[in-house]
């Protein structure tokens, strides 16, 4: 496709009000987990499982965009495809990319078409990155280790550099026992020695698989985020802090990354030495009403990771995100009435804090419709800590999903509650105290959009930009 008919195909579907716009997403079409993110000769590069037929999962190959600023994305062509007949027939599952010394080498799952045979492939680089040579020995992982007792489940191949090793950590499961990370190591990234277990989870609490592991280092300690399903019908992004001692994890700390509609986040180290994640949002609507749109999933806005005082993780959008904010509204409680209404928009980015009293309640309505009816409800409660979305449509529509979900935490004594919401078209991402993270998604079905705050008396200031689009 033409960089003209890219742009064409762009603007054909931004009059969708339920499309993102400053959030990166391809031109159409389907896109699901954030790969190989790497900063190249100073630009930030961003692969992503894509399907070129369809808004639906399936002919997974490996989209590609490339970004000066991780605010504006330029589309490049699809990095890799399945070939037929071989090891990565069904599709090039999640993975990772790696300098080796000046030549880029890609790390990704090979699958059968019925997804139940998954291998670790390898792939070289131009030194733009552009175009990509498959390892004519592939697979350079076959099959999982024994300890695993099953031989479906392994995948999304994390590859990192110590001194002169190699490590790739691969996600998978102990039959039986829980969601587990396989760790290996390397001379040549080519020959792969099993080690063991970087880590192993709890069944109940932290799911039966896990997809897309991360590993590094943040301050003094190390970090393992992992992509979990529990049960088969849910999945959870769960992260652990520890420390790291003769190549295994010992993990201190754990908690959810996000509630519900974020999931197999990827991370980088950029030559700023910011560890930045993206990762992939879903959609909340059917699968028909997703082809019908032409396009499905989308990206948050990169975040950069940091531990607090006490160890915490912490999340805030990369800051260059600012050079979007356009019109500018700020207020104080003393300034709004409960209940009032006020025109807003669909791409905004808000900040707000709230000095939350025992047994309060406080938060926000956003995208609501004119009569009142139709919108998001974000809330914070000073009882039970749980920051929560509720989806509240006009009328009932099975297309729409519209469970309530959240996350609890935790303030500090004396802390305010600092709200960072992002919205854009269709998906909303909630940052807490920098620290607790919601993303949703929300359709609904009026496209003018109104704020209303929740208890006015508690809240302290609230800042609203109108966003631009970055395309
Ligand atoms: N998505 C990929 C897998 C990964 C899953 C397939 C997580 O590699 O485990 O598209 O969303």
């Amino acid at each position: 496709m033409t960089r003209e008919n890219i742009s064409a195909l762009r603007h054909q579907l931004s009059s969708d009000h339920h499309r993102p716009h400053f959030h990166y997403l391809p031109p159409s079409n389907w896109i699901n987990d954030p790969n190989g993110v790497i900063q190249w000769n100073g630009r930030y590069h961003l692969f992503y499982q894509y399907n070129p037929n369809g808004a639906f999962h399936g002919t997974i190959h490996w989209g590609h965009a490339v970004s000066d600023d991780l605010v504006h994305w330029e589309d490049l062509p699809v990095a890799l495809a399945p070939t037929p007949n071989s090891v990565d027939e069904g599709g090039i599952f999640s993975g990772s990319i790696v300098d080796d010394d000046g030549t880029p080498k890609m790390f990704y799952t090979g699958v059968t078409p019925d997804y139940l045979v998954q291998k670790q492939c390898m792939a070289i680089g131009d030194t733009d990155l552009i175009t990509w040579e498959k390892y004519p020995d592939n697979p350079v992982i076959a099959e999982p280790p024994a300890v695993s007792h099953q031989s479906v489940e392994f995948r999304d191949p994390f590859v990192w550099r110590e001194d002169d090793t190699w490590y790739m950590l691969l996600g998978s499961c102990i039959k039986g026992v829980g969601g587990a990370a396989f760790l290996y190591r390397s001379n040549d990234l080519e020959n792969w020695e099993y080690l063991n277990p970087l880590m192993v989870g709890d069944l109940a609490r932290n799911g039966v698989i896990w997809e897309c592991p991360n590993f590094f280092k943040l301050g003094e300690k190390w970090v393992l985020i992992i992509s979990s399903h529990i049960g088969y019908t849910t999945a959870t992004v769960l992260y652990f802090i520890g420390d790291y001692k003769n190549h295994r994890f010992i993990p201190e700390k754990e908690g959810v990354l996000d509630a519900a509609y974020f999931y197999a986040p990827l991370t980088h180290l950029d030559e700023q030495g910011r560890r930045i994640m993206y990762a992939w949002v879903r959609e909340g609507r059917s699968e028909a009403l997703q082809r019908e749109a032409g396009w499905s999933g989308v990206q948050i806005v990169p975040r950069v990771l940091s531990l607090d005082r006490q160890n915490r993780l912490q999340m805030e959008p990369a800051e260059t995100l600012e050079q979007l904010r356009g019109e500018h509204q700020h207020f104080t409680g003393d300034m709004l009435t409960e209940g009032d209404l006020f025109v807003f928009g669909r791409h905004r980015e808000l900040k707000a804090t709230f000095d939350i009293k025992a047994n309060s309640e406080v938060g926000m309505d956003v995208l609501v419709s004119s009569d009142g009816r139709e919108f998001l409800r974000i809330t914070y409660s000073g009882n039970s800590h749980a920051l929560r979305v509720e989806r509240h449509y006009a009328f009932e529509d099975q297309s729409l999903e519209t469970i309530d979900h959240g996350i609890i935490h935790h303030l500090d004594e004396g802390e305010l509650l600092d709200l960072h919401v992002l919205i854009d078209g269709s998906l909303v991402e909630i940052i807490a105290n920098k620290r607790a993270s919601v993303t949703t998604r929300f359709y609904p079905h009026q496209t003018e959009s109104h704020l209303r705050i929740i208890d006015t008396s508690a809240l302290v200031e609230l800042d609203i930009w109108k966003m631009a689009s970055i395309w």
